[in-house]
């Protein structure tokens, strides 16, 4: 063993020792860049003997105690060396090569070569899948490239990995990169599952018999896709939200303790959104290790590439490992194992960690001569490593990514590994096997189409069985039911339990009606002050006590449950966390203490309107990828859910999510105070577009009571695909009782809450208000009597979103039906009889009434245009 006294040395040589070694000889700045410029001096001193004598130690510890000891010992070395005034580097970076050894590779369990023809077959359908599209329609659109070098990562995860959904198993899930659809369609046409119909009309969805999305969009196609992911950077975030998820769901007893994995497949440029690396930490504070990413790291994006200057694996890993993920590096395939193995000086992995990405990518796009002289020729030792290959064997060197065996390895230590998420890094090239049409040329992410010559290469290449003649017209290809590849592949999809991605529902509806719970809500307050925010927590406590549905219900916070006055369900039904509660917290005499427990229920996100909207999609969907009918309320300041984060609530109703959305402190005026920040004129217009969201400005107790209550209704007992945004307010006002049975009024968007008493006078005027300002139209209403003389009728307009969609629809119906009688528009109907002006009184951007105006009976005033006034009819 090295003696104590030794270790006294200059701290300086120490330091760059570490960094030596930790680096292999390359030092990467940070992993952000690679720098070629750094030499690391010998230290003064170090004595070459030395070293050995710790490196063999070392080496024996590893041999007769195994790695979890050697590590032991390398942490307390560095613990001590720290207390020891030592002031060791920090690099998150390990040497750029494979994570796993070859010597520490399984056995790749498939049958290789067929498992290749297969995958080639899926290449060339995938291919030809965007080729024809675009032959018949110029322009069409669709993408090659990116499942061109993801092949092997998606190949090697249904042969080996991926598991189905049984009634046995719950099944994995697997977020597939959007733009690699054209691959997990020509698969599913392998498998049977697509017909070439389908295919062909690739983008085409209204030709006969049907198409196929552009992208994964559970929307369009419900049997299928279960996760739209190519708004890139919401996947990844969604992900680790559902991993979390699932956890949950275990730990509240909703269903069984599984080892169902999330996989999720990312581009190496989608990294760049920020919600992609945004919630890494969640995933690694959490321990899912039911977590896979695979980063296709294939180092570029649309325009060129995504670190020309830098390495995109190193930085991601250092990203990765800095927040405490399990990294491993998948850069090298089969054919540069041997050449390692020659390597004893370790020259030929410094060399790897010194070109940046931009350099590697020439090397794709050059002639193995030319790898020779820039690559090897650096140094004349590492030439002789490769003397013996010829130039055409360098080219065809391959990459981590496209070798079966380095991803399987990889995938296998994945799901093996515990107690860490995990994310793969694997090298792979874009536009893999498209030869001169692209592969690893910039202007790869857009190749849509390939010249004869082209075509019949990329055939030759992966061997498919079409002759000159026939490959030009780019035909799907589909070996025979009993061919051998079939057969294989089915095998494997059956051991895996069956085909993915398949999405299905399967939950089971709710029965009861819940009037018993909401009838106190249609009685008012009794003139108790109470805000619409307060009558809503008032409901959600009674619905998390409710024997059917309490403990379905997911309260979802980002750290305003106080905000919101939500504190006492602190106490009453727990904070969802994993631990439990590994301390007192400092309020627990009260009785409202801050109490996390392991079957806690409410998810209390802190402060990201994305990770609890993630969560919310995981928990309103969960009818489909759990069978479980969990109904999430997350709640959030208004101002900061559309504005913020509408990508995610689009995703949402792509999703088929259900559940409500609470946007407190909505509008304009109810917390005026808090200045411009706070001020939403706009999330009633932001939740217009979005087609299966129902959104509603209730302004009284009764009213939020009908809409939870039929939503509840509608989609976890009908099982319709909505789900609902409902604003709330500060202002404490007695709650009155309902005027009588307006339930369908308010759910259709508007009602007459309060006619005028004065029957007298000819001058009239119907108000409308919405939210709290209806109390303002309802102050005008007395205003307007007393002083003016003027009788006015004061109306709820509980959704300018349900009037404007009933008023289009009706109106496109009698389009699509001219011989029958015309449907006429809710708001023309229930204003037809209604003199006088029109006035609303709104919130929000004058739009939002503006919008419904033209099927009133007279132009709504909104004091726009005060030439023009309205006529006051008698
Ligand atoms: C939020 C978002 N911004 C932009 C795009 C457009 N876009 C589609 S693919 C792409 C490049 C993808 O690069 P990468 O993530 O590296 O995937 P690769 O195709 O290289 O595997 C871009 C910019 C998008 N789909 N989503
Ligand atoms: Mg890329």
């Amino acid at each position: 063993m090295p003696q104590a006294n030794r270790m006294n040395r200059d701290r300086s040589d120490v330091m760059n020792n570490e960094e030596a070694l930790v680096n292999n000889g390359t030092t990467v700045n940070n992993g952000t860049t690679a720098d070629n410029e750094t030499h690391i001096p010998v230290p003064h001193g170090l004595d070459d003997l030395e070293v050995q004598e710790w490196l063999e130690s070392l080496d024996s510890v590893l041999e007769s105690s195994g790695p979890e000891v050697a590590t032991e010992i390398l942490e307390r070395l560095r613990a001590h060396a720290t207390v020891s005034g030592i002031d060791l580097p920090f690099s998150a970076n390990t040497p750029y090569a494979n994570t796993i050894p070859a010597r520490l590779e399984p056995l790749f369990p498939g049958d290789q070569e067929l498992e290749r023809r297969i995958k080639s077959l899926i290449r060339w359908n995938a291919l030809a899948m965007v080729v024809r599209a675009n032959r018949v329609e110029h322009n069409i659109g669709g993408h090659i490239s990116t499942f061109a070098s993801a092949a092997t990562l998606y190949e090697v995860g249904f042969n080996h990995f991926f598991r189905a959904r049984t009634p046995e198993f719950e099944g994995d899930t697997v977020y597939f990169q959007g733009h690699a659809s054209p691959g997990i369609y020509a698969r599913a046409f392998l498998e049977g599952r697509l017909s070439a119909q389908k295919l062909e009309n690739f983008r085409r969805e209204l030709k006969p018999g049907g198409g196929l999305s552009s992208y994964p969009h559970p929307w369009l196609m419900p049997d299928f896709w279960e996760f739209p992911t190519v708004s890139m950077g919401l996947s990844p975030l969604m992900s680790i939200y559902q991993a979390r998820f699932n956890r949950y769901l275990e730990d509240r007893g909703l269903k069984p303790v599984t080892d169902a994995k999330v996989w999720a497949f990312l581009g190496d440029g989608e990294t760049d959104e920020p919600e992609s690396l945004g919630a890494i930490t969640l995933a690694s504070r959490e321990k899912l290790d039911n977590l896979i990413f695979v980063v296709n790291c294939n180092l570029q994006r649309l325009d060129g590439p995504v670190r020309g200057n830098g390495q995109i694996i190193q930085e991601l890993e250092s990203a990765f490992r800095g927040a405490g993920w399990n990294v491993i590096k998948v850069l090298w395939g089969s054919e540069w194992d041997p050449i390692l193995e020659r390597d004893t000086e370790g020259l030929l992995v410094k060399r790897m960690g010194e070109l940046v990405d931009g350099e590697y990518q020439k090397l794709v796009v050059e002639s193995g001569a030319y790898v020779r002289q820039h690559f090897f020729g650096s140094d004349p030792r590492l030439l002789q490593l490769v003397e013996p290959l010829p130039d055409e064997a360098l080219r065809r060197l391959r990459l981590g990514g496209h070798d079966p065996r380095k991803v399987y390895a990889a995938y296998k230590a994945a799901v093996e590994h515990k107690g860490r998420p995990t994310v793969i890094l694997a090298r792979t090239i874009k536009g893999y096997g498209l030869g001169e049409a692209g592969e690893g040329k910039n202007v790869t992410h857009q190749q849509k189409k390939l010249n004869e010559e082209e075509l019949q290469e990329f055939r030759s290449r992966f061997g498919i069985p079409l002759n000159d003649q026939d490959c030009i017209e780019v035909p799907f290809y589909r070996p025979a039911e009993d061919s051998i590849e079939i057969q294989y592949l089915r095998a494997r999809r059956e051991a895996l339990g069956g085909y993915v991605p398949k999405r299905s529902v399967r939950s089971q509806l709710l029965v009861a009606d819940h009037d018993e719970l909401f009838k106190e809500f249609y009685e008012g307050s009794e003139g108790r002050e109470v805000s619409t925010t307060m009558a809503y927590v008032g409901m959600l406590r009674k619905m998390l006590r409710d024997p059917e549905m309490g403990k379905l219900i997911v309260p979802i916070v980002p750290d305003e449950a106080r905000t919101f006055g939500m504190e006492s369900l602190f106490r009453t039904v727990g904070i969802y966390s994993s631990v439990g509660q590994r301390y007192e917290p400092v309020d627990v005499n009260t009785l409202l203490y801050y109490k996390e427990a392991k079957d806690g229920q409410i998810l209390e996100e802190g402060i990201t309107e994305a990770g609890s909207m993630a969560s919310f999609i995981a928990a309103g969907s969960a009818y489909a990828t759990h069978g479980i009918n969990t109904i999430p309320f997350f709640i959030y300041y208004s101002m900061f859910g559309f504005q913020r984060i509408a990508d995610f609530i689009w995703a949402a109703a792509d999703m088929r999510t259900r559940g409500f959305l609470l946007g407190g402190t909505a509008g304009r005026t109810t917390l005026s105070g808090e200045g411009l920040q706070h001020q939403d004129g706009n999330s009633h217009v932001l939740a217009l577009p979005v087609p299966n969201l129902r959104a509603y400005d209730p302004a009284f107790a009764y009213e939020i009571a009908v809409i939870i209550q039929d939503g509840i209704r509608r989609m976890y007992k009908d099982g319709e695909n909505i789900f609902y945004y409902i604003t709330l307010m500060n202002e404490p006002y007695a709650m009155p009782p309902m005027p009588g049975d307006v339930k369908d009024g308010i759910l259709r968007g508007m009602y007459k809450f309060r006619a005028s008493e004065n029957k007298k006078s000819k001058l009239r005027a119907q108000l409308f208000g919405s939210g709290s300002i209806l109390r303002e139209a309802l102050q005008a209403q007395d205003i307007l009597d007393q002083k003016y003389g003027v009788a006015a009728d004061v109306w709820s307009v509980t959704s300018y979103k349900a009037l404007y969609t009933d008023a289009v629809e009706s109106e496109r119906w009698n389009r699509l039906h001219p011989n029958e009688k015309p449907r006429v528009p809710y708001v023309t109907q229930t204003l037809a009889d209604a003199p006088g002006a029109l006035v609303a009184a709104t919130d929000y951007i004058k739009t939002l009434p503006t919008m419904v105006s033209k099927w009133m009976p007279r132009r709504l005033d909104l004091g726009i245009d005060p030439e023009k006034p309205n006529p006051v009819t008698s």
